[in-house]
């Protein structure tokens, strides 16, 4: 299915491409999916291909948005620049799975390829200490409460309440090196 220059899905409906010959969603420059859609792709060839030069952003917002894309033949995301990720969302399925800059596409955890493999971008279950929501505690969730304690910079910030006295400040990143230390 053949988007125009930068589309937007959007709403609180859903979604399903299914194509036994060819693509899922093709589109020249960014893709916005928000708003609560249930997307699912289901194609031959590439789930989501951006058929710029690897520099489209795909953007994923709404906590309840959920993406669902495979290539039986291909990469479910490929061509993309990058792929944000916000209000919690990330790569729920496969385990692991993130956006491999060099490749392009969103890659297995141990960097091998997806082909043919379902994946899923969906809100995970809140880890304690991820304050970005990437779905791991390390030094990262420091960065993004530093961020947002020293210049108010939401972006990074999903789950900022570690500790659990209903703020996000210093002795929340306190609580986050103590996981990290393990103790
Ligand atoms: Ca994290
Ligand atoms: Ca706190």
């Amino acid at each position: 299915m053949p988007l125009s220059d930068s589309p937007t899905i959007t709403g609180d409906g859903s979604l399903s491409v299914k194509s036994q010959h060819n693509l899922g969603i093709s589109f020249s420059n960014n893709l916005l999916v928000e708003s609560g859609v249930k997307l699912e792709l289901d194609a031959y060839n590439f789930g989501i291909i951006a058929t710029g030069n690897n520099t489209a952003v795909l953007t994923v917002k709404g906590a309840e948005t959920v993406l669902k894309a495979r290539g039986l033949n291909s990469q479910p995301l490929a061509g993309l620049g990058n792929v944000v990720l916000s209000d919690g969302l990330t790569f729920t399925s496969p385990a692991g799975a993130y956006f491999d800059t060099a490749s392009h596409a969103v890659v297995a955890q141990d960097g091998g390829s997806l082909i043919g493999q379902w994946i899923e971008i969906s809100k995970g279950a809140l880890v304690v200490g991820d304050v970005n929501g990437d779905g791991v505690v390390n030094s990262s969730d420091v960065t993004a409460l530093y961020k947002f304690i020293l210049t108010g910079d939401t972006t990074q910030l999903s789950n900022g309440d570690v500790n659990g006295d209903g703020t996000d400040n210093s002795g929340d990143v306190t609580a986050v090196y103590k996981l990290i230390l393990g103790n």
